[in-house]
């Protein structure tokens, strides 16, 4: 057992999707959050990291920050998904070591699986096969990262552990149309189609592929779960067990929304993966759960793209 209490904890990547929800469920818990905007370290700099480590001095980190982005920013920006991703884990971990942090969790991503990994996808299936060409270099980078982790613990004994979250959603995530993920993407295209009274909603690809998806205060508590209860080298997935076909999504989407137009299918657009299920059986035999279902947790995104996109909600 490793407890937060009395800690100081360095949440990386504090105004992100993951990274906020990980301050909010630390709220709970008795220790100190520090933070880092961009200004205060670029995490892609290896000299203000360390400098920034050495003068905060935290016990703990949360390593929540990335570049990340849909399936398209995936295929259309490689060089920054692999560059950017390697940058900030290799100066966050490394940093960590060098000051003696007792405890990390590194965050990867459901993608470093490969593409046509048997379901419901075990954490051994890694490096098994070929990955899925649109989020490859992304795939690549998360990679490298939970093997650094697992390289500070064999060689030099260090406490880093890694989680595999699937598809995330909920408050703070990023709703734009061209580089979203596709939760947020149909919250946005459904309800401006229900206040424009549009006929259609076009969806990406063919509707058929499937995904698994996790509301991001329920990884943000397994995240916390896992740092108070795991101390292994290998990775853990942190999934809801259960996936939907984009296209049963997007209907599902536009009945919280309350559009009753058509569902049209853009085939100029990615799939993607067909699918990706996370076995979720590790994680459940240590005893936790996932406590928000996805219709849940829809509406409360929903309720919060309406109070906090008051422009593009106009
Ligand atoms: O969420 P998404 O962009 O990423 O797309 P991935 C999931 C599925 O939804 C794909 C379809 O089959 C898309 O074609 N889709 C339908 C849409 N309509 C839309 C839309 O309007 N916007 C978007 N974005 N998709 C990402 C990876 O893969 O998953 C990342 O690229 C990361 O690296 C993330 O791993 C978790 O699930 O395909």
């Amino acid at each position: 057992m490793y407890s937060l209490s009395g800690k100081r904890v360095f949440v990386a990547g504090h105004r992100g999707l993951v990274g906020s929800a990980i301050v909010r469920r630390l709220a709970e818990e008795d220790c100190e959050v520090l933070t880092a905007t961009r200004q205060d370290a670029d995490l892609r700099d290896q000299a203000a990291v360390r400098t920034w480590m050495a003068d905060r001095r935290p016990d703990a980190v949360f390593l929540a920050a990335a570049k990340v982005g849909g399936i398209l920013a995936n295929a259309t920006y490689p060089a920054d998904f692999l560059y950017d991703n390697l940058m900030i884990e290799a100066n966050v971990i490394e940093a960590a070591a060098r000051v003696g942090v007792e405890k990390l969790l590194f965050l990867g991503s459901s993608c470093i699986y490969p593409k046509f990994a048997e379901q419901p996808i075990s954490e051994d299936s890694l490096l098994t096969g070929p990955l899925e060409p649109t989020n490859q270099w992304y795939a690549v980078a998360k990679i490298a990262g939970i093997k650094l982790s697992e390289a500070y613990r064999v060689q030099h004994g260090h406490d880093f552990i890694s989680a595999m979250p699937t598809n995330l959603y909920g408050p703070n995530d990023n709703f734009d149309l061209q580089s979203s993920h596709v939760l947020p993407a149909l919250i946005r295209k459904a309800h401006e189609a229900k206040r424009s009274r549009a006929d259609a909603i076009s969806i990406w690809g063919s509707g058929s592929p499937r995904r698994e998806f996790l509301y991001v205060d329920d990884l943000a508590d397994a995240c916390v779960f896992l740092m108070n209860h795991y101390s292994c080298a290998e990775h853990v997935n942190a999934g809801s067990g259960e996936d939907i076909p984009i296209y049963d999504l997007t209907r599902l989407v536009c009945d919280i929304v309350g559009f009753e137009g058509e569902v049209e299918r853009d085939l100029s657009k990615p799939d993607g993966t067909p699918r990706k299920l996370m076995s979720a059986d590790r994680l459940k035999a240590m005893g936790w759960r996932p406590q928000v279902s996805l219709e849940d947790g829809i509406r409360r995104t929903y309720q919060w793209y309406l109070e906090h996109h008051a422009d593009l909600a106009a």
